[in-house]
């Protein structure tokens, strides 16, 4: 007896240990995800943590996270994949997928979400996170954006969304609505019902709206003020999943407006909230990181206590801001592997990081023999196509970044090497041509080419070196000896509100072209190495 009490007793004290871990930290430092993640959503399944980001037109895109402890995520897939049902052609880089919403019910997983500029709103099912994904299925009917699922106690599902309104009573009015959702059918059914234009009297695009029922009653958590400087979340309760929604005194319930327009994070809004396992409450919503006065970065999914006061959530009581770092959730912390630096590509596949931009018509890669060999297509990046480029999400305002090419133009219009995408007009080309390397800037659809040095070798290093909101590109024969090409340039050129850098973020990777003329030609990568240099995610002023 005396036995089973003590192992009964060391096996508590092993799991409080485990619980708040001695050895594992008191604290994480936001953003949870960093880099290019906005519009983030989150489900609870048992102890595991599921989380999905907008993506607009990369492809492929609506990347899932899980996680087991709200900090440590590891992306598991990406959910849409399938090229044959979606189409992202001719799409600027500011649309495509918007605000998806993941949630989980009776066993199966689903996402709703907007195709913007590609038949609108649809869901898509699967029994298992990491895919596959089911096929979309297309809403009619379902106007706006910013679709969530709500399923109540009788067990209807509910529609909730947001949608413009003809005869605004002020600017950039807003209306959330709800209708039921028949998942048999795919269709909306009964009434819509108009749920709120936001808490103010003049607020701005009320929007990304979620329902809960918390405690008894209806929750409705929006954003509102558009997502820039003036984001903020705010919430309204009812007694009727239907309305009316009243809203909550203390709205916004959380925003960052009001810390002035040099405040180091900002934009925050667009939220979703999960229960954990023990009863805590915690928020994601996105935000932006100003460094130097500009933010590369994007949108980028950050973490923060909820506290209910009755039917109120505080966010970070005490502070009522998202900070860059606070007491950790009370889960048992659950590191995941680290990304390799260096993508030997030695894999079948590639990683899920690797994104191209728009639907691929065609398979225009492949990865064998530890190498990733792009076809030199006629493609080119400034227009609104696919073209050969395969990037991964800048995730740090400091980088190193580089790549071994084996590339042999055979003739003066075929380029490859190394990208920093922001945009079709907004972009970074470091590229090995016939007889020279050239490095290339566009800008608001400007191209300058900034250095040409001459070039005769098959194989090359290029790289990219991020410092302080400069980049400088290198290139050599071996990573010991390489030389800088150009003088460094600015990031403004991968900024947010730079021509047209709106809503999706920026990626770095491997391009190349034959400038609209057919070829047959392909470059061979051996690896791949991004290397992020941020000591701490705070920024500096
Ligand atoms: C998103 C909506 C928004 O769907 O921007 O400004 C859209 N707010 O919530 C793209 O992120």
């Amino acid at each position: 007896m005396r036995l089973k009490t003590f192992f009964s007793l060391l096996i508590i004290v092993l799991l409080n240990i485990n619980v708040q871990g001695q050895d594992s930290p008191q604290t994480f430092q936001n953003p949870i995800i960093s880099g290019y993640h906005p519009d983030p959503s989150i489900c609870r399944v048992g102890e595991d943590y599921y989380l999905v980001n907008s993506s607009f037109t990369w492809f492929p895109g609506l990347p899932i996270y899980h996680s087991k402890d709200l900090v440590n995520w590891e992306q598991i897939g990406n959910a849409v994949s399938d090229p044959e049902s979606y189409n992202f052609d001719g799409l600027k880089d500011k649309l495509g997928l918007f605000a998806p919403t993941i949630r989980h019910h009776e066993g199966t997983f689903y996402i709703i979400n907007t195709c913007v500029g590609c038949k609108m709103n649809f869901y898509i099912t699967a029994k298992n996170p990491a895919g596959p994904w089911s096929k979309p299925i297309w809403l009619k009917d379902a106007p706006g954006i910013d679709p969530s699922l709500f399923w109540d106690d009788d067990g209807k599902c509910y529609y909730t969304g947001m949608n413009g309104i003809k005869e605004k009573q002020w600017p950039n009015q807003t209306v959330v609505y709800n209708q039921e959702l028949d998942l048999t059918t795919g269709q909306l059914i009964g009434e819509r019902h108009e749920l709120t234009y936001g808490h103010a009297n003049n607020a701005s695009y009320t929007e990304g709206p979620h329902l809960y029922k918390i405690n008894g009653k209806y929750l409705l958590l929006v954003s509102e003020g558009g997502t820039e400087f003036n984001h903020a979340m705010s919430v309204h309760h009812s007694d009727n999943v239907n309305g009316p929604y009243v809203t909550d005194i203390v709205n916004p319930v959380l925003s960052h407006r009001h810390l002035g327009q040099d405040f180091p994070l900002y934009a925050i809004g667009h939220g979703d909230l999960v229960e954990t396992q023990n009863g805590e409450w915690w928020s994601v919503m996105l935000g932006k990181r100003l460094n130097h006065g500009i933010t590369t970065l994007a949108r980028e999914t950050f973490l923060a206590k909820v506290d209910f006061e009755g039917q109120t959530p505080v966010f970070n009581r005490g502070t009522g801001q998202v900070l860059f770092e606070q007491k950790r959730p009370n889960l048992p912390w659950s590191p995941v592997p680290e990304l390799p630096i260096v993508d030997h590509f030695e894999e079948e596949k590639l990683a899920f990081k690797w994104c191209t931009v728009r639907t691929p018509k065609a398979s225009f890669y492949e990865v064998s023999d530890g190498k990733l060999k792009l076809k030199v297509r006629e493609q080119v990046m400034s227009d609104l196509t696919n073209s050969s480029l395969l990037i991964q999400r800048i995730t740090d305002h400091d980088f190193e970044a580089s790549t071994h090419l084996s590339f042999k133009a055979s003739k003066p219009n075929e380029q490859a090497g190394l990208s920093i995408y922001r945009t079709n007009e907004n972009h970074f080309n470091l590229l090995k041509e016939k007889n020279s390397i050239v490095l290339i800037e566009s800008f608001k659809g400007v191209i300058n080419e900034l250095a040409r040095v001459p070039y005769k070798g098959k194989e090359v290093i290029f790289k990219a070196v991020a410092k302080d909101m400069k980049v400088q590109f290198f290139f050599g024969q071996d990573e010991d000896h390489l030389t800088p090409i150009g003088e460094a340039r600015s990031l403004i050129i991968i900024a947010d509100a730079q021509g047209n850098a709106q809503f999706n973020g920026s990626g770095i990777g491997m391009y190349t072209t034959s400038n609209g003329i057919p070829s047959k030609n392909t470059a061979v990568y051996d690896w791949f190495s991004y290397e992020g240099k941020d000591n701490a995610k705070k920024v500096v002023d």
